[in-house]
């Protein structure tokens, strides 16, 4: 009906799924598939993988089996300040899929995590190939904690995962399923992202403190503007902006 070539994500329906038993990290293998010249809407999931990345050089942690490792590969038309939707997106389109796959709704941690209550369920992390200053290709990855039992001692305290939120076992291929459906339906509709975002954000409101590169602060969590970024009240009639750094949500005094 429309034209594939005006969607953001520079392609229709996501797809088609590649899946792979194991890999070092989705991400990686997406990126090389778009250097490689692979069409945009690639799916790539994996049972198991051997280096699997989070931001800034971290890790992302999971046994063979236990989690939903999806990466999809996107060409965006859109202009670059837009960008950031392309991952809050996801974000969104994740959340709604638990919702609808494991019957609990988590909420979104600033910038890009899924939590249910204080604990850790999904990470995302978006990575892009960019050639001559032009963006060629986006990944946005995404890790979701499906069915777990032991947690390695490093996120014993503060991750979770769906099988024990919602207290039965939750299937991966649903969750798949229920998430690439809803990702390909928010790519089309970008405009109505940032509110959609806002309101499933459980950093707003809260108390938190602030981890950057160079130093922390601590203040409260008042809003997000239009570019992505956090907007912290750091006192009276003071503001400060973060476009990328690690939050943690404090307990009300
Ligand atoms: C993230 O990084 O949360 C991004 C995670 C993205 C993973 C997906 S899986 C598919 C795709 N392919 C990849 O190679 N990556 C993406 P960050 O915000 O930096 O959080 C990383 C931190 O979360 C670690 O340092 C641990 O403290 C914690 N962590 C690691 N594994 C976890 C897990 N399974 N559940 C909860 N927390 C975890």
């Amino acid at each position: 009906m429309s034209s594939a070539a005006a969607t953001p994500n520079g392609t229709g329906p996501l797809g088609p799924i590649r899946r792979l038993d194991e890999i070092d990290s989705t991400n990686r293998y997406a990126l090389d598939a778009a250097r490689a010249g692979a069409a945009p809407g690639l799916v790539v999931v994996a049972d198991h993988q051997t280096a699997g990345r989070g931001r800034l050089g971290r890790t992302w942690e999971a046994p063979a089996g236990a989690s939903l490792l999806v990466s999809v590969l996107l060409r965006p038309t859109i202009r670059l300040e837009a960008m950031h939707l392309l991952t809050m997106a996801a974000g969104l389109a994740m959340a709604d899929a638990v919702e609808a796959v494991a019957g609990f709704a988590p909420t979104i941690k600033w910038p890009n995590d899924l939590l249910a209550g204080d604990r850790k369920l999904a990470g995302m992390l978006t990575e892009a190939e960019v050639v001559d200053g032009e963006v060629t290709a986006v990944v946005v990855g995404i890790g979701v904690n499906v069915m777990w039992t032991d947690f390695p001692p490093e996120i014993a305290e503060t991750a979770t995962a769906c099988n024990i939120v919602a207290g039965r076992a939750v299937s991966r291929d649903e969750l798949l399923d229920a998430f690439v459906a809803r990702y390909g339906a928010r790519l089309v509709d970008l405009d109505a992202v940032p509110e959609d975002y806002r309101a499933r954000l459980g950093t707003l409101g809260q108390r938190v403190r602030i981890e950057l590169a160079d130093g922390t602060f601590e203040g409260e969590a008042v809003g997000v503007a239009d570019d992505g970024s956090l907007e912290v009240r750091t006192g009276p009639g003071a503001t400060r902006t973060v476009t990328a750094g690690d939050v943690v949500h404090l307990r009300p005094a």
